[in-house]
């Protein structure tokens, strides 16, 4: 049995997780939650960043972070790969798990702003530059989307992700001027994986 460590509210875990799923290999998998942030944990004996997720292999090791984590998972299944073999089209995936992972990274700085930092030292012009980065990446994937018809591979997955995450923190109201986007997730959403994944405490 493999595990991976996780948070039911953790982005970049679910998109591990949902990769699992769709790979065939969630029952291969015990879900470990773990919070990075208590001072107690043991995670720093598997991810020296003290990082979520973490998956660990039925050999011991441990991966991180979650890119790596999902090229491991793709590789341990027989069915369609989700991470394209080579060339272009692996490396828009790859770009497009870039571009989900840096929007998310602006958005667990913002809900970071938000929650933690005592309200006296609040940044607004570093949250606002942060604002502009998800804009922008929630541009791009508006665009790009109009080409995804029914894939489900990395790069769907990933964005996946992104919605979930940005819904559940409240962190900006993405679908006004991005209706492509909208409805492309509004279809996703009834995904088994993606249903069994929801961001939950
Ligand atoms: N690049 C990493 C990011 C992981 C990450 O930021 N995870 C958050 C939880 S969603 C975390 O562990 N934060 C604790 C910290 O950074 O101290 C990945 O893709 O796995």
């Amino acid at each position: 049995m493999m595990t991976l460590r996780m948070s039911h509210l953790s982005p970049y875990s679910r998109k591990c997780r949902i990769v699992a799923i769709e790979a065939g290999l969630g029952e291969r998998i015990q879900l470990v939650p773990t919070s990075p942030y208590d001072p107690a944990t043991d995670l720093i004996h598997e991810n020296p960043l003290c990082q979520i997720p973490v998956l660990k292999t039925e050999d011991g090791e441990c991966y991180y972070d979650s890119p790596v984590i999902c090229e491991v998972l793709d590789a341990l299944h027989d069915g369609p790969a989700l991470i394209p073999a080579a060339g272009p089209e692996r490396w828009r995936h790859r770009r497009w798990e870039a571009l989900c992972d840096g929007i998310l990274d602006s958005a667990l700085l913002i809900r970071t702003e938000r929650a933690m930092r005592p309200k006296e030292l609040t940044w607004a012009a570093w949250v606002d530059g942060h604002q502009d980065v998800i804009a922008r990446g929630l541009d791009v994937l508006n665009a790009d989307c109009a080409a995804w018809g029914d894939e489900f591979r990395l790069g769907q997955i990933a964005a996946v992700s992104v919605f979930g995450y940005l819904d559940y923190r409240a962190i900006t109201e993405w679908r006004p001027g991005r209706a492509a986007l909208a409805a492309w997730y509004e279809a996703a959403l009834s995904r088994p994986s993606v249903i069994a994944t929801l961001p939950r405490e």
